[in-house]
């Protein structure tokens, strides 16, 4: 059936599973401990919800190297556990979409268990194989967490590929059998009613078969794996197989992780004619605040470059039948608060500015978990307080590789570690934050006792109740799901503004980005105009607070 486009007026909330809430005791976040949390999440107002992955694994990436795709990992729960968290969301007007993760499996995947075996077993073509070349990788490519993206097997005479970890052995795409166990399996979930998948790098699935070197960095010993992979020969026609065989059976909704993807590129895979993905994930704002080593830096992004990326994807995607995500955070990435807002002073005030520019923008918005709370980065005192395989080995390339100081080496791991997305949600104020009764997989945020859960439900001036009622705009002015998108004052070096536009209505969003207060003359047409939410109580015409955020409708 021709789906509905249900999801462009939602808002989703991802949940990190492991990180949520525990009910056993173990430390470890359960699906039990979703269930518990379900009036919350729709008191949020939110749509659907993302859960991260579930399924049996080793753990090396934190689920992201899959064993068993059809069978929960226990240390969650139960199969059993997960239909109820189903049907008791759903009950909740709460949709769930899973990740689907089909780059690459675990190396304890039976698959894989079997192609290791021998050049001779059905599974074999499964992965990606190749001989060596004068004795050493096929090419000079690396992983995304260090290290060859190739590993020698001497049970077979070759190297596999790899382009995260080397747990992490990627899929063959040119296999049809491969292609055909995904499809069966994304039935498996779909059929038990699932309401879509998010779709772990996606774009990287499709190789070309002449697995040429990739560039070196300066400051590299590896070549970008990522730039050979991305968007490579027969991506578009894996998806849209993809779409034919399963997508296009279920009024489901789907999000493409696409690394090193640019709008034009974002278009094809979104635009409803070709019958691929719904929206994706892109990258570009989430890259400018790397330094001369990569991502592990203590640079902040600039303004200007923000507003010209952000404003970039507003007017070329939508605006060319594709779909887009907004996001601030991930499982990935830092707390938006620290990165782009103001952790300290102005974190109340910053952390919905942020939240307004983003949710007033044309897309699918998406709340972190615990960004509702303003979250901020964690301040752990060692580089052994961290559990994140990508931070470790970030650490070890700053301080051998590029010979930084530990102790800076450390303020580029706090300021940009997955693992600030990954303490514990913060309940209450209590010594574990009501997350567990034993001891967490990974230490909370110190801050719990001033940012938790019990604290900000009986704040009404807090980021929840602001985020609930951005939530509630979006649900209420088809102008933000369908308007017209333009910069305003671009050359302005502290204000972020944009005007939205459609036949009924037109806003005019206004966000500071400064500590200060600056002076800002509101366009005449606006002045006298309906004020839709503001994060200060006293408005003037002619200035913004601190990290003021304003909304006019006219
Ligand atoms: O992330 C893909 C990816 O590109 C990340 O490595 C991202 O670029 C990096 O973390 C930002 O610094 C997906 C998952 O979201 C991530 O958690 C997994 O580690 C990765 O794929 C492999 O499955
Ligand atoms: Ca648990």
């Amino acid at each position: 059936a021709q789906a509905t486009e249900w999801w462009k007026k939602s808002v989703v909330y991802q949940i990190y599973p492991k990180s949520f809430q525990d009910t056993n005791g173990d430390g470890i976040g359960d699906i039990n401990g979703i269930i518990e949390h379900l009036d919350y999440l729709e008191k949020l107002g939110v749509d659907v919800l993302w859960l991260n992955p579930m399924y049996v694994s080793p753990q090396v990436d934190n689920g992201y190297d899959i064993a068993n795709y059809r069978a929960i990992d226990p240390m969650f729960g139960t199969m059993e556990d997960f239909e109820k968290l189903l049907s008791e969301a759903h009950k909740h007007h709460l949709k769930i979409i899973l990740d689907l993760v089909v780059n690459h499996t675990s190396d304890q995947h039976p698959w894989f268990k079997a192609a290791e075996s021998s050049v001779d077993d059905p599974h074999h073509d499964y992965y990606i194989w190749k001989k060596g070349r004068n004795g050493q990788e096929p090419n000079n490519w690396g992983g995304s967490f260090g290290g060859s993206a190739w590993t020698y097997k001497e049970s077979v005479a070759e190297y596999y590929l790899h382009l995260f970890a080397k747990e992490q052995p990627d899929l063959n795409w040119e296999n049809p059998k491969v292609r055909e166990e995904v499809y069966d399996l994304m039935k498996f979930w779909l059929d038990k009613g699932i309401d879509g998948f998010r779709m772990d790098v996606i774009n990287l699935i499709s190789k070309n078969p002449a697995y040429l070197d990739g560039a070196v960095r300066e400051v590299e010993k590896y070549g970008d794996a990522h730039q050979m992979t991305a968007n490579g020969p027969r991506a578009h026609e894996f998806l849209q197989e993809m779409n034919r065989e399963v997508l296009s059976k279920y009024d489901i909704m789907t999000v493409g992780e696409m690394p090193r993807t640019s709008p034009e590129k974002a278009v094809e895979y979104t635009d409803p004619k070709r019958h691929e993905l719904d929206m994706i994930f892109q990258f570009e704002h989430m890259g400018l605040d790397g330094g001369p080593f990569g991502k592990f830096s203590e640079n902040r992004f600039k303004l200007s470059d923000l507003k010209q990326v952000l404003s970039k994807w507003q007017t070329e995607l939508s605006a060319h039948g594709g779909w887009n995500s907004l996001y601030w955070s991930n499982h990935d990435q830092p707390r938006p608060v620290t990165r782009f807002g103001n952790d300290g002073k102005y974190r109340v005030e910053s952390a919905k500015m942020l939240g307004t520019l983003l949710h007033m923008m044309q897309g699918t918005p998406y709340v972190f978990e615990g960004e509702e709370l303003g979250m901020t980065n964690a301040k752990f005192d060692s580089i052994n307080d961290y559990q994140d395989l990508e931070t470790f080995n970030g650490y070890k390339e700053l301080t051998e590789v590029h010979h930084v100081a530990p102790d800076a080496a450390l303020r580029a791991i706090y300021a940009k570690s997955r693992d600030n997305a990954r303490t514990p949600m913060p309940w209450n104020a209590s010594e574990k934050a009501g997350f567990t009764t034993g001891e967490p997989w990974i230490k909370l945020n110190p801050n719990n006792d001033e940012i938790n859960v019990e604290d900000t439900l009986k704040d009404f001036n807090s980021v929840f109740y602001f985020y609930q009622k951005l939530i509630k705009i979006r649900h209420e002015l088809p102008v933000i799901t369908d308007g017209v998108y333009q910069l305003v004052d671009a050359e302005n070096p502290d204000v972020f503004s944009y005007t939205r536009t459609d036949d009924d209505d037109q806003l005019l969003v206004i966000c500071s980005f400064a500590d200060h207060v600056v002076d800002y003359k509101v366009p005449t047409s606006f002045r006298d105009a309906e004020v839709l939410i503001d994060n200060y109580d006293q408005i003037e015409t002619d200035n913004l607070q601190p990290f003021e955020s304003r909304v006019y409708k006219i």
